[in-house]
C-alpha cells in the first residue's frame, strides 16, 4: 500500500506518480474542476480563510487534521481505505470469486452509469448550497457548510478518479459531463430529483443534510459492497466523511426544536413566529417535503435495474457481509406495497428486483431515530407534539405512489382532497417567506441566529466562540 504523497499536486494514496496517463488526465480536469468551484461553489467566501478539517491520510489520525484554508487551497484528494487482502465477491452470481480490481468488461456500461448516477449528486449539492453562506446563522454554521461543500468537491474527485482510472475515453468525457450539467437547470439538468430542488435557506439545507445525506449514506454503503473493488475501497473512505454531513443535519435540527421549544415556554406562546422563531408546524411540512423527495431517490418498488446491479455483484445491500443468508436472494421474497384501488396493502413480491425497497426501509428506519431524539427535547419541554415521518406514499414522484395521491397518515385521496389540504402538510408560500425573512446573517462571534440554539460544543475541541471563518 503505497502511503499518501502530500507534496503532489494531488495528494493521494493510489500511487498516481507511478501512472502517467492518469497523472495527465486527473491534471486536465483539475483547472477545470477549480473553474467550476469558483463559478458554482460557495458565493462570496472563497478568499476567507476557514477552519476546515482536510483528510491528509486514510488511518485514523491522519483523515482529520484541522487548520485555517481558502477553500480553493483545500487539497482535494484521492482517497482509497485500505485494501482487504483476499477480499471475495460478497453477493450475486460471482459470489466468492476474487473481487475484481478491474472493470469487468460485460458490466461496463451499468458500472459507469452507476458511478456517473453517484457522482453527479455531488457537484450538484454543491451549487444547490450555493448562496447560504451570505444568510449564515453564525460562523460555527458557516463553517460547517463549508466543510460539506469541500467534501463533496472531494467525492466528485473519487467517482471521476473511478471513471479516469477505468474507464478510458468514456470516463473522461463523463467526467468533463459532471461539470456541465448543473442543478435545477431546463436543459442540462443533475441526473436525480432531488438534486433539481433549490435549498433556499438554512432550514432546507439542514433537512437536506439530514434526509437527503442520509440516501447518500445507504447509497455509498451499498456501493462499498461492490464486488469492483477500487469502488468499494473509494466508497469506504467516503463514508467517513459523510457521518459529519448528516451530524450537521440531525443536531441541527435539533437545535431548531431547541430553540423553538424554548421560545415557546418562555412566551407561553405556540406561535413562535412573533419571537423569531420556527413554529413546530413549519418544521413538521419542511420534514414532509425533504423526506418524501428523498425517499423518491432510492428508485421504484419494484425495479429490474436494481436486480440486475446485485446479481451482477456490482451493489449489494446495506450491511451485506453482515446478513446471514444466501446472498443471491433468487428464491427469497420481501413484503413490499401494492395499491389495491384506494387501499394501500402488502404483498410479497420476488426479494431481487424489491431491492431498492428494502434498501429505502433501512432508511426509514434510520430517519425515524433522528425524529425520536428531536420528540425527546420536545417532551423534556413539556410540550405536547410530536413530529412524524409522513406515510412513505406521501407526496412521492417516483414509483408506485406516483400515481396516487396519499395524505401523511396513509390515505389515499382524491385529487380534490388532496388540493384542499396539501398546503396544511408541505410548505406554503407563506413559510417559505417566513423562513426568507428569518435568513438575515449572524457572523459575530458566539453570535447565533433567534431560531437556532448554539451547539452543544464546537468543532475539534474548540470552543463554540472560536472564529470559525475569519471574515476581515
Ligand atoms: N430522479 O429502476 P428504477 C448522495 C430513474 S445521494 C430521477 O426505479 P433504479 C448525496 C432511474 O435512473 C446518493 N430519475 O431505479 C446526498 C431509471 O432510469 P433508466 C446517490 C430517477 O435504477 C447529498 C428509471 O428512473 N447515489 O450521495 O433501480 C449530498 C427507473 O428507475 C430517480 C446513488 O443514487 C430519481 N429520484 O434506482 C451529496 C447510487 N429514481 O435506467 C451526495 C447510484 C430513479 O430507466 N444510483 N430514476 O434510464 C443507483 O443505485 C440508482 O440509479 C438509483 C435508482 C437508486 C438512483
Amino acid at each position: 500500500m503505497a502511503g499518501i504523497d502530500y507534496s503532489e499536486r494531488i495528494p493521494n494514496n493510489v500511487s498516481l506518480a507511478d501512472n502517467r496517463r492518469l497523472q495527465r488526465a486527473l491534471e486536465e480536469w483539475h483547472p477545470k474542476f477549480l473553474d467550476w468551484w469558483m463559478q458554482m461553489g460557495p458565493d462570496g467566501f472563497q478568499g476567507k480563510d476557514v477552519y476546515l478539517r482536510t483528510a491528509v491520510s486514510v488511518d485514523a489520525q491522519g483523515w482529520a487534521q484541522f487548520d485555517y484554508v481558502k477553500m480553493p487551497e483545500y487539497r482535494w484528494g484521492l482517497f482509497l481505505a485500505e485494501p482487504e487482502a483476499g477480499r471475495t465477491i460478497g453477493f450475486g452470481d460471482h459470489l466468492g470469486a476474487p473481487a475484481w480490481q478491474d472493470v469487468p468488461g460485460e458490466y461496463r456500461g451499468v458500472l459507469r452509469r452507476l458511478i456517473v448516477t453517484q457522482g453527479d449528486t455531488e457537484p450538484a449539492s454543491v451549487e444547490q448550497q450555493r448562496h447560504l453562506g451570505r444568510t449564515c446563522p453564525s460562523l460555527y454554521d458557516l463553517r460547517n457548510l463549508f466543510q460539506i461543500n469541500v467534501e463533496e468537491g472531494r467525492h466528485l474527485w473519487a467517482m471521476v478518479y473511478l471513471l479516469d482510472a477505468y474507464f478510458g475515453r468514456d470516463g473522461r468525457e463523463e467526467s468533463e459531463a459532471l461539470l456541465q450539467r448543473r442543478s435545477g437547470d431546463r436543459d442540462k439538468p443533475r441526473i436525480l430529483g432531488a438534486f433539481n430542488e433549490k435549498t433556499p435557506d438554512w432550514l432546507s439545507y439542514l433537512m437536506f443534510t439530514y434526509f437527503t445525506d442520509r440516501d447518500g449514506k445507504y447509497q455509498l454503503a451499498s456501493l462499498a459492497e461492490s464486488g469492483f473493488d477500487p469502488l468499494s475501497r473509494t466508497c469506504r473512505f467516503m463514508l467517513t466523511e459523510e457521518a459529519h454531513h448528516l451530524f450537521v443535519g440531525e443536531t441541527g435540527i435539533g437545535r431548531v426544536v431547541q430553540r423553538t421549544c424554548e421560545l415557546m415556554r418562555e412566551g407561553k406562546t405556540d406561535d413562535v413566529r412573533r419571537l423569531g422563531g420556527i413554529d413546530l408546524a413549519t418544521l413538521q411540512r419542511y420534514i414532509n417535503f425533504h423526506y418524501s423527495v428523498s425517499l423518491d431517490l432510492f428508485g421504484s418498488e419494484i425495479s429490474t435495474n436494481a436486480a440486475n446491479f446485485y446479481t451482477m455483484g456490482l451493489k449489494g445491500r446495506f450491511e451485506e457481509s453482515k446478513k446471514r443468508d444466501d446472498h443471491r436472494l433468487k428464491d427469497s421474497t420481501y413484503s413490499i406495497n401494492e395499491l389495491d384501488g384506494d387501499r394501500i396493502t402488502a404483498r410479497e413480491a420476488p426479494a431481487l428486483p424489491s431491492l431498492n425497497e428494502r434498501l429505502r426501509d433501512d432508511y426509514i428506519a434510520d430517519c425515524q431515530r433522528g425524529l425520536d431524539r428531536w420528540n425527546q427535547v420536545i417532551k423534556k419541554h413539556e410540550i405536547g407534539v410530536e413530529l412524524r415521518l409522513p406515510h412513505r406514499g406521501f407526496h412521492r414522484a417516483i414509483g408506485l405512489f406516483a400515481e396516487v395521491k396519499v395524505a401523511p397518515d396513509g390515505r389515499v385521496l382524491s385529487e380534490a382532497e388532496w388540493d384542499a389540504r396539501k398546503h396544511e402538510w408541505l410548505p406554503t408560500e407563506t413559510d417559505q417567506a417566513y423562513i426568507a425573512s428569518l435568513m438575515q446573517p449572524v457572523t459575530e462571534i458566539a453570535r447565533f441566529a433567534s431560531w437556532i440554539a448554539p451547539p452543544a460544543r464546537g468543532v475539534n475541541g474548540r470552543p463554540v466562540d472560536f472564529e470559525y471563518v475569519r471574515l476581515a
